[in-house]
């Protein structure tokens, strides 16, 4: 598959972010990095695969992913995290590391996913961050694809007008 060019991000529909997870028990907070990448209009595709249970085709993803065109990989797991740690060592592209609150309130999954040794870096967000892996893949992304500059810009100033009539939002 040829490689998305310069300003071609919204014409080709090619997936330019690949979010792993390790289970399909996490689909429901990663589903949210999806959503906000879609809603960015930013092409991405979504594989359930585990650094510990699918290890050869973790392997193979990573080999692959670059020469299909993506970008920037999110990778999300909980537990004993190590899928983005594994993801990282295996390709050159950036790797935002989600942990996720399967057991411990999530800290097993932040440390394992932060604490990465120097030279194999891992951008771990916060606990069940998939929405800010999302964003910050987008503002990697905008470097190369100036278009999503001003979507990030709109998308910050539609969340700020929650602040123009505070008292006016309901409690969830
Ligand atoms: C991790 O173990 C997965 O990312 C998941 O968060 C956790 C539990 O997986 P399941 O036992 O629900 O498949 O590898």
């Amino acid at each position: 598959m040829a490689k998305v060019k310069e300003n071609e991000l919204h014409k080709s529909g090619t997936p330019v972010v690949g979010i792993l997870t390790g289970s399909p028990s996490d689909l429901d907070v990663v589903k949210k990095a999806e959503d906000t990448l879609h809603s960015l209009g930013i092409p991405c595709e979504l594989f359930v695969l585990s650094a510990h249970r699918t290890p050869e085709l973790t392997v193979r993803y990573c080999r692959e992913a670059e020469s299909r065109g993506i970008e920037v990989i999110i990778a999300c797991a909980g537990m004993a995290a190590h899928l983005a740690g594994v993801v990282a060592a295996h390709t050159f592209l950036p790797v935002i590391g989600v942990p996720l609150k399967a057991s411990l309130d999530g800290l097993d999954a932040l440390l394992s996913t932060v604490q990465m040794p120097p030279g194999v870096p891992v951008a771990t967000v916060g606990i069940d961050g998939a929405k800010n892996a999302a964003y910050l893949a987008a503002r990697i992304l905008a470097r190369k694809f100036p278009e999503l500059t001003g979507r990030l810009q709109e998308d910050l100033a539609q969340q700020q007008t929650r602040y123009d009539n505070p008292f006016a939002e309901k409690k969830k």
